[in-house]
């Protein structure tokens, strides 16, 4: 398409305000292509002015489009029935319904289409009218062509249900020719070319200025795994406590280290090629302690230390066949072994958190392998009271204070036990590992010295990864199937030890309401002492007229720029009386609040008096009720201009966005901990506004901050610039 940006241009001429969607029309193309070049149009500078808006409209869902294409679910169930008394056997025809058939039988009931007749045993179903108009297919029709409006709203609230068709908050730009307007797009050059100094031309040509906003190149780079995230947390974690890490880097492993050194027997189920994977190159070793070896026989074979062992013939060929280790426990064991070779015993706690291969039946949270997480504590008459500290310590640390244990078995531990927790969100207690006492059979064929004991205990890294990142199906974790996505974008692991992450949040959010409802029920209050009721959609009238008359009280030293930046969208909502005035008890007044074209107070519908007085925060009086901070007070303005007249500033956002925009706004406020100078160029960093690309509440505000401090640099006046341009128009 012929330029399309100097097209744009063109069109300013003759309209002085143009927006996407009607550029499309007029241009006859996809509306990305118009912000694409509107974009593009913005990067050479104030040529025009942009300001994005939203539009929720109704789309059509997969579903919905079906249902265009092939007709409603209770028409096509219609079109199945014969006409006549015959009917269709109620059975036959939901077999030849697809997974609609349910829905589209209720409707059809409930259109009164068809009737059921049960009199002859098995219920048959007839038409009760001889043809019908399949209005839903004719409304989706509509909003498919964008004529939503042609439909009633309760109905596509109830195809929304029906999830035939969603809302969607469409973003649009509206433009306007800016300071620098033209309609000749000269590119000017970005570079200085030797020619450019030769010929003398860089005297004269204007080089493109550096766009120091602009994003850079997505630097691609690595990024960690979900799982080594969350893997690098419980090594911390370990670390704290005094661990150190085994060398697990050896996936292929011995029989006789995975299992005989555990005094697991060589005919236990674990040991065949049904749950193992077995090595058939290298197929065996042979490099083993032979005395080590000599007593793991003994007392699998015949018994010892006190025990009586299993009394089977072991065989060292079963011993030297090489697996994939089926637990790191293999490690640990090794490593014990090693502890016991030295000539003096020395207490040991170490963790190992590494990969495990399992020949499992492969379900949504099983694959073949897992990353198994392993801590043991060896040291002299060390109990299971122990253990069970250990284990609350560790699981404490992860924010999980509630644990149960119950008595399990394993071949090489014992007592054991299964370690459980409640899980506040699945409202279920849930295991979360598995633990016990490594049994003598194991350590003192090692040479660990008499009354040495050892704990140990263990749990997956996939599952609390799978919780953490809100992962239900272990192959959207690991595996082909992983959308990188999710792996470049997943947040950083913050394991919230306080173990109140989202209720923390959830909390923080309800207080936020619980002051915003109390504020609310305040004004309630002060409207009934009015006389005048507040419920069911009764207008306010006088006592909305007394909302909208207010006296605020201003420091003559912090003057309210931000509601300075608000007049022309409140004009545009409201005839405005915007006055101000100075209480004796300051010596200089502060800026005058202007409106130039302020109305009388008489016909205003809107009176602002600013009075500047010697008061610690600005104070809006309403009626008997009064709003502190000029963050409340601008959250107070906007909810009169609801949104309509200032799109998307705080009201109509999103709540997430909301909660956002509140962050900022309490850390805007909260300058004891925060100098705005450094605070405001540090969130903007890449941003267009204060909150991403758009424009809220939060910028209005600080704007007003940074001009009441005379902070200023390049990258706040740019943005105030484009702060006022918005908010201007
Ligand atoms: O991880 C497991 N569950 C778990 C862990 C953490 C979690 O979320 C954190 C709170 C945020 C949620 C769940 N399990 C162990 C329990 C179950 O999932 C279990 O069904 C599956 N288990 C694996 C083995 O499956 C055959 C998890 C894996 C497991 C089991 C036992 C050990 C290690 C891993 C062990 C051990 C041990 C015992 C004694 C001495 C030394 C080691």
């Amino acid at each position: 398409m012929q330029d399309l940006p100097v097209l744009i241009l063109q069109s300013l001429v003759s309209a002085k305000e143009q927006d996407s969607p009607g550029l499309a029309k007029k241009f006859k193309v996809d509306e990305q292509k118009i912000v694409g070049a509107i974009k593009s149009v913005e990067a050479l500078g104030d040529v025009v002015n942009t300001q994005i808006y939203q539009v929720k409209s109704w789309k059509l869902t997969g579903e919905g489009e079906e249902v265009v294409q092939s007709g409603s679910h209770e028409a096509r169930l219609f079109n199945l029935v014969p006409a006549g008394d015959g009917g269709i056997e109620q059975a036959k025809l939901m077999g030849l319904c697809g997974k609609w058939g349910k829905i589209g039988f209720s409707k059809a009931m409930s259109a009164g289409w068809i009737i059921i007749d049960k009199s002859q045993g098995s219920p048959v179903v007839k038409r009760k009218v001889g043809e019908i108009t399949d209005n839903l297919k004719q409304d989706l029709q509509k909003i498919k062509e964008n004529q939503s409006e042609l439909v009633d709203e309760k109905l596509k609230v109830d195809y929304k249900k029906r999830k035939l068709v969603e809302e969607v908050n469409e973003k649009h730009y509206k433009i306007t020719p800016g300071a620098n307007f033209t309609t000749s797009i000269t590119k000017a050059p970005t570079e200085l070319t030797p020619e450019m100094l030769s010929s003398g031309a860089w005297k004269t040509t204007s080089l493109k200025p550096y766009n120091l906003e602009a994003l850079g190149v997505e630097t691609g780079g690595g990024c960690l795994h979900p799982l080594l995230k969350v893997r690098t947390e419980y090594r911390q974690i370990f670390l704290e406590m005094g661990f150190s890490e085994m060398p697990a880097n050896n996936f292929v492993e011995s029989s006789f280290w995975n299992f005989d050194a555990l005094f697991q027997p060589q005919q236990h189920p674990a040991r065949d090629a049904h749950d193992t994977f077995f090595i058939s190159d290298p197929a065996t070793s042979d490099k083993f302690p032979a005395d080590y070896m000599e007593r793991v026989k003994k007392v699998h074979s015949e018994g010892g230390f006190g025990s009586q062992g299993y009394n089977y013939n072991w065989k060292i060929e079963e011993a030297s066949k090489n697996l994939l280790r089926t637990h790191t426990t293999a490690v640990s064991a090794r490593m014990l072994y090693r502890t016991a070779q030295a000539p003096k015993f020395v207490p040991q706690k170490l963790f190992s958190i590494d990969r495990v291969f399992r020949n499992e039946t492969l379900d949504a949270t099983h694959l073949a392998e897992f990353h198994q997480i392993e801590g043991v504590v060896a040291d002299y008459n060390i109990t299971l009271g122990h253990c069970i500290g250990v284990i609350n310590t560790f699981f404490t640390k992860l924010g999980i204070q509630k644990l149960r244990f119950k008595p399990a078995y394993n071949p090489y531990t014992e007592p054991s036990m299964e370690i459980f927790s409640y899980h506040e969100g699945l409202q279920k207690w849930v295991e979360i590992g598995n633990s016990g006492m490594f049994r003598p059979e194991m350590l003192l064929p090692m040479g660990l010295p008499d009354g040495v004991n050892v704990i140990g205990f263990g749990l997956s890294l996939e599952r609390p990864t799978m919780i953490k990142y809100k992962i239900d199906n272990i192959r959207d974790l690991v595996g082909h199937k992983v959308n990188l996505d999710m792996v470049k974008k997943n947040p950083l692991c913050r394991i919230d030890k306080s173990g109140t992450g989202e209720e923390r949040r959830l909390e923080v959010v309800s207080k936020r309401w619980a002051r915003i409802e109390s504020r609310l029920q305040c004004l309630q209050k002060h409207i009934q002492a009015m006389g005048l009721s507040t419920t069911g959609s009764v207008s306010y009238g006088a006592a909305e007229e007394k909302l909208k008359d207010v006296v605020i009280k201003v420091h003559p030293d912090k003057p309210l720029y931000s509601l300075g930046l608000l007049v022309p969208a409140l004009k545009k909502r409201f005839q405005l009386a915007l006055s101000t005035h100075c209480h004796s008890s300051v010596k200089q007044p502060g800026p005058l609040m202007l409106n130039e074209d302020s109305v009388g107070r008489s016909s205003a519908d809107l009176k602002v008096a600013v009075i500047y007085s010697n008061v610690q925060r600005s104070t809006l009086v309403v009626g008997s009720s009064e709003i502190q901070g000029e963050e409340n007070i601008l959250r107070y303005f906007s909810r009169l201009m609801d949104g309509v007249t200032a799109p998307g500033l705080y009201d109509t956002l999103d709540d997430n966005f909301i909660a956002q925009v509140d962050t900022l706004l309490d850390r805007l406020t909260d300058t004891s901990k925060h100098n705005i100078s450094t605070l405001i160029p540090g969130i903007l960093n890449k941003n267009r506004f204060l909150a991403g690309n758009h424009l809220t509440l939060a910028d209005v505000l600080a704007y007003s901050l940074c001009k009441q401090n005379n902070v200023t640099n390049a990258s706040i006046q740019a943005w105030s610039k484009k702060v006022e341009t918005s908010l201007a128009n």
